[in-house]
């Protein structure tokens, strides 16, 4: 049964205005926010909480952050869009940062995260035709089971979630589903001449923070190198530092032959995406052939090099291992009996929550008692929570959310 969560007057407003002015495709926890600094948010009165979603992994470098806030603001008073009809001064200085921070040729920036997905997509596409030599029309993309690459009707072509895809018909061709964390499944699938992209997320987020073996990224990019076929990184979750590393791949020295980016690659304030590929592979899309509105504008390209600055001198890999692992090994140490499973990587980390004596809303029950107690985390998929705090957070700030952990759970009945 829900826990009965108490919503002030002042916060009531704004649920309702939402209510009668808004679409109601989502279903928020009932808390309104108004305020963030680091891992911390603020409601509309004053009250305090431990960001644990940190916008779906776009905050990685805390709320607010100073410095990406100061060049936001520096920047948003000098030149905000030439469109690309135009040169600007920074596109050329950001492309080259990028480049060399993940080691690509080249860059194509976008916006959305599922704007860098498509783009990812027509790239491998593209290569298949005029590279690898499958017949026009035929290629294939290769996807994962209980796969998140956005919500773009392309994309939820190869959705297999019926909440993403019911009634949104009829669907994008060319995409066949194999098994996630399973060679034997992308073995079989890699035998058609006519695929020419794999397209995975290093660690499935919306599936549950699912991880894969030890060596199941390696092993899957080796037999794409050995079919001809590109392998295709959705970082969009995952990179950034989230899981310990710039990327996820990185954990495996797997180099993807197309890397996508979004979400703190703006250090969660504005819009900014971007697919990393090499010459072979990027410059098959010639002038005119692809691009958007804002994609590369300059306010992006001075806020995604200082969001990129940001991680790598503040450390955020290598404290994401640091506490993740720590924050598992406490939750591990609660041994609560609602508890059935802890996993991630780095500061990437999702529970399972479930009991006999439990109804099968008990992970959102447990996520509103949390709210109460001065954390936030959303349920993923029913029975799965999960904790991505900011990549800032400290050991003491670990301590003081494993306790307001600790406290809801025996709050539980
Ligand atoms: C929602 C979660 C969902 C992503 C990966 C591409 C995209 C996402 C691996 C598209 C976006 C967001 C979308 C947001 C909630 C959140 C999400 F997985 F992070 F939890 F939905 F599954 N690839 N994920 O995670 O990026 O176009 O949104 O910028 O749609 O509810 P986007």
């Amino acid at each position: 049964m829900l826990a009965t969560t108490h919503i002030s007057p002042k916060s009531q407003q704004y649920l309702q205005l939402e209510e009668e002015h808004g679409a109601h495709n989502y279903h928020p926890l009932p808390v309104v926010l108004d305020k963030g600094k680091g891992v911390h948010v603020w409601d509309v009165d004053g009250k305090q909480y431990f960001d644990f979603l940190s916008g779906y992994s776009a905050v990685n470098q805390g709320h607010c952050h100073p410095r990406i806030i100061n060049v936001l603001v520096q920047q948003a008073q000098k030149l905000t869009l030439t469109s690309r009809a135009f040169h600007n001064n920074l596109l050329g200085e950001y492309a080259q940062y990028i480049t060399a921070y993940f080691g690509y040729d080249k860059v194509l920036p976008m916006n959305t995260g599922v704007e860098a997905v498509e783009t990812a997509i027509k790239l491998a596409r593209r290569w298949g035709y005029e590279v690898k030599g499958i017949a026009e029309g035929a290629a294939k993309i290769l996807v994962c089971e209980n796969n998140f690459h956005g919500r773009t009707l392309n994309v939820i072509s190869f959705s297999n979630d019926p909440s993403s895809q019911i009634n949104y018909g009829p669907f994008m061709p060319g995409y066949e589903t194999v098994a996630y964390n399973n060679i034997e499944s992308l073995r079989t699938a890699l035998k058609d001449p006519n695929v020419a992209g794999f397209l995975i997320e290093p660690i499935q987020g919306e599936a549950g923070v699912v991880v894969p073996d030890e060596g199941y990224l390696s092993e899957a990019a080796t037999l794409c190198r050995e079919a001809n076929v590109l392998f295709i990184a959705d970082e969009i979750q995952t990179g950034l530092g989230r899981t310990g590393m710039p990327l996820a791949c990185d954990h495996e020295d797997v180099r993807a032959d197309i890397v996508i980016l979004g979400k703190a690659l703006s250090g969660g304030t504005i819009p900014v995406s971007a697919v990393l590929a090499d010459d072979e592979i990027m410059m098959l899309i010639k002038p005119g052939q692809h691009g958007s509105t804002y994609g590369g504008n300059p306010l992006a390209c001075a806020v995604a090099i200082e969001a990129l600055k940001v991680l790598k001198e503040e450390k955020m890999c290598e404290n994401a291992i640091a506490q993740g692992d720590y924050f598992r090994a406490k939750l591990k140490a609660l041994n609560s009996p609602y508890i059935k499973a802890v996993r991630g990587k780095g500061l990437f980390t999702a529970v399972v929550i479930g009991h006999d004596s439990l109804g099968d809303d008990a992970a959102m029950d447990l996520c509103l008692r949390m709210m109460e107690n001065g954390l936030l985390a959303k349920p993923t998929h029913g029975d799965k929570i999960r904790f991505a705090p900011p990549l800032v957070i400290t050991r003491k700030q670990i301590d003081e959310c494993i306790d307001i952990i600790e406290e809801s759970l025996g709050q539980f009945v």
